[in-house]
This record gives structure tokens, sequence and C-alpha cells, in this order.
């Protein structure tokens, strides 16, 4: 029970992707909603009986209302109550070969708002997570400059900083739904995403301080992992918004997401923000990196690879209610989700419950940030039939989410990345909600 929101009414998604939904706890938690009075229809409360009031009035107060409590410091780094150790990154089972070379996913269906907790950020390595001494580690800028730099951390972090709110969201999220529902729930299907703030030096700062060559037009940025990951960002976007973080959430930046240093390239596939960043190249042409010539391409319905498509389009989700998700009673439920765009502010979402026919406009949360997940919600009573849940996000340059109809007809269904197809959720009349495709 203790993953989800509203334990008591949506039963969260089994922790397994392949897992059966466990009927026995579902049963369980029916019969608890039951009795005391969740099942009832509508009501998004629970009324009381004045014999169950006075049974909650003291002295009846619970056991740890009545002794000392732990002390401060029993965890020096606080950590989550032990009641949500379901609230964890997954790996999909037989997705890469290795745990090195391989993928975890952000539980999108827990969480609230649009921080993720930075121990739930998703993980993709390509050799493997480094631990790397920041003391040791360098950051080395040359190429086309007048002054080739080779800078400390604390040298970096010098710099006049800035904070800023961005998602990473990886090229190849929701990749496994290209031709058919593949995966059962939104940690799978959408967890390639996670948004954090970040606290960094702007890299226009960095270029200007080495004297990049004004006919340069692109940067190369080179990881310190095993991998010696390699992606070519273009010199526009270097100048305009690309940070070189160390910061994430107020703290340094996790192990996991290239602490001590990494680029962050906003509203771009996740690839191009090089994490462990220990090179920076300034040239006049693209590099055409492994990276950005083997992989990252897409596979077009003529058999053609599109390459360098950079920006992250618009795109939402529902994650609750979602996929592998018991909806317990009728009558009120929020629905809410997330929305992003990688070239701007999310305008507007539209959420529809009969499969895309009527659309209503859902509640955004303030602040919107630029290239940033958006919360949204909207109002809904599930009257007990068949829904087809969906949203559907429009950004500030006017595009809108395409179904997958729409993006089929450009793109086919061989691809891999930048599947950012409208999401359908469909609820059974008795309660459950799976992944579905509508066209
Ligand atoms: N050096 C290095 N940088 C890297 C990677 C890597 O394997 N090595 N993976 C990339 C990919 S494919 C993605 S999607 C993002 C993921 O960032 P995260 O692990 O912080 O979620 O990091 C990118 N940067
Ligand atoms: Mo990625």
């Amino acid at each position: 029970m203790s993953s989800n929101r509203r334990p008591r009414r949506i039963v969260p998604a089994p922790e397994h992707p392949l897992a059966a939904p466990s009927s026995g706890r579902r049963g369980f938690l029916r019969r608890a909603a039951a009795l005391s009075g969740g099942a009832l229809a509508g009501g998004a409360g629970v009324a009381a009986a004045g014999a169950e009031l006075a049974r909650n009035l003291p002295p009846n107060v619970p056991e740890w209302s009545r002794t000392l409590g732990a002390p401060i410091l029993a965890s020096p780094y606080g950590v989550p109550s032990r009641f949500e150790a379901n609230v964890r990154r997954r790996e999909s089972p037989g997705l890469t070969r290795t745990p090195h070379s391989s993928v975890s996913f952000t539980p999108l269906q827990s969480l609230f708002g649009i921080v993720t907790p930075s121990g739930l950020h998703f993980e993709r390595h390509h050799a493997g997570m480094p631990e790397v001494d920041p003391h040791q580690h360098r950051l080395m800028i040359h190429g086309m400059v007048r002054a080739p730099r080779i800078y400390s951390m604390e040298d970096l972090m010098r710099f006049p900083s800035v904070s800023r709110v961005h998602f990473i969201e990886c090229g190849a999220n929701t990749g496994m739904e290209w031709a058919n529902v593949a995966v059962p729930t939104v940690q799978y299907t959408h967890g390639m995403l996670a948004c954090s703030e970040w606290t960094g030096v702007p890299l226009s700062t960095l270029l200007d301080e080495a004297g990049y060559d004004r006919k340069a037009r692109f940067v190369l940025a080179e990881g310190a992992d095993g991998a010696g990951l390699t992606r070519t960002v273009s010199m526009a976007m270097a100048l305009d918004d690309v940070l070189v973080v160390y910061g994430q959430n107020g703290e340094m930046l996790r192990p996991e997401q290239g602490y001590p240093l990494r680029l962050l390239v906003p509203g771009v596939q996740g690839v191009s923000s090089v994490k462990w960043l220990r090179r920076l190249e300034v040239g006049d042409q693209p590099w055409n990196t492994r990276e950005e010539s083997l992989h990252y391409v897409d596979l077009m319905p003529g058999g053609k690879h599109r390459q360098y498509t950079w920006i992250q389009e618009a795109k939402s989700v529902i994650t609750t209610p979602s996929g592998g998700q018991v909806i317990l009673d009728r009558g009120y439920h929020e629905i809410t989700g997330l929305a992003w765009s990688g070239r701007g502010k999310v305008k507007r979402v539209d959420v529809s419950t009969d499969g895309g026919r009527n659309w209503r406009t859902a509640r955004l949360q303030e602040p919107v940030h630029t290239k940033a997940l958006t919360r949204f919600r909207l109002d809904w009573t599930w009257d007990g039939g068949p829904a087809l849940l969906q949203s559907r996000c429009m950004d500030d340059t006017g595009y809108v989410q395409p179904t997958y109809r729409q993006l089929r007809a450009v793109r086919g269904t061989r691809s891999i990345y930048h599947n950012n197809a409208i999401q359908t959720w469909r609820v059974d009349p008795s309660g459950e909600v799976s992944n579905v495709q509508v066209l």
C-alpha cells in the first residue's frame, strides 16, 4: 500500500514488470476498503460513525504516541520511511545484456509535483558508473579557442552560477512501444524521464573565458567513464542554455547522474547531457561519433536513417491512474500526470476519458518552467464503466503532441527513439488499468 497516493482507492502497480498483479493483496485491499467505508460510491472521504469517533479520542491513541521516538541523527543522511520501500527505480528484465550498459526507470506513478527525488532519477550508463574523485577530476576546454584551459572542480565552482529546473529524457524513452504495447506500467513506458533543479555554470561563460573562435559551430563533449561517451552539441545551443552542472536538487550531483560534473543540454535527448564531463572540444564540424552515427539515429519508413534529431518534442503522460493500478471505487478521482517540451514551456494539456473523442483542459501547476516537467491535474468522476484515459500536450510554439496514427504516418513503426505519441490507459469496469494503444 505504501507506494501510492491513495492506497485505499487505487492499488499500486505490481513491483515486477512481468509479475501478475497479486490478487491476494488486491483482495485484501478491497476488503479493507469495504470495511472502512472507502468503497462508498461517489464519496471522496470516509464518513465516520459516532462510535468510531469515540474510539479515536484520547486515551485511545496509537502505540507510537505513547513512547519516545527515535533520537535525532538516527540517520545522519535521511532516507525515506520503510513503508515507502516499494517506491524504487526498476530495471526491465531482458532489455540489455549486462547491467553495466543498461537502464533503470523512474517510478513516475509514485511521485508528486515535478521534481524527481535524486535517488529515483533514472539511470542510463553505457559502461557502468565510474567513481570519480572530485579532487583529481579536471575539465579541459580546447580546439578552436584562443586559450585552452584545464579546470579543477574548485576552479569551476568559483564561476558565477545559476540554478534551473529542467527535465532529462532519454531519446529511447517509450521506445519499446513503437509497433505495439510492450510494457505494463508507466514506470516502463515513460520512466526514462526525470526532472531536477540543476546548478552550475553556463557553458557560454566557459567558452567566453577560453576565447572561442567565431567560426566555430560545434562543441564535442566527452565523459570520463569507460565508455568515453562523446556527443556533438551545436554552438547555437552551447551559447544559449547549455549548462556545466555540479548541483542536483540542492546538493552535489549523485554518482549515477555524473558526479562531480556533467553537461546539461536542456530539451535535448539525454545522451547529449554527457556525465562525468572531462573534455570539451570546440570545432567547425559535427564529429559523427559512434553515439551519433551508429546509435541515436531514427530509422525512417523508407529505410533511411535520420541523424542529429536532438529535440525531445512535446509529450505528456497520465501517471495516476496508470497501467497496473486498480481503481477500487466509483466516484471522484483526480487524474494527474506530467507534460514537457524540449522547445520551451508547456502551454496546455487536454485530457480525454473516452479515447480522444472529447477533451477537457487540465489545470497546470504553476510555475511552469521552460524545458521542464509540468504537473497537470483534472477532476474526474468514474461511473464504473470502461474508460480510455489520454493526455495531449501543446507547447508554446503551438506544436501538439501526435496520436500514434499521426506519428506512424511520418516515422513508421521500426524506430527506437523519439516516440512522443499520446499514451492511452484503459480502465476496465473491474477497475483494472492497463496499457493499450488507440490510433
Ligand atoms: N559519460 C556518459 N554520459 C552519459 C551516458 C553515459 O553512459 N556515459 N549516458 C547518456 C544517456 S543515453 C542518457 S539518457 C543520460 C541519462 O542520464 P541519467 O543517467 O542521469 O539519467 O546520460 C547520458 N550521458
Ligand atoms: Mo539515452
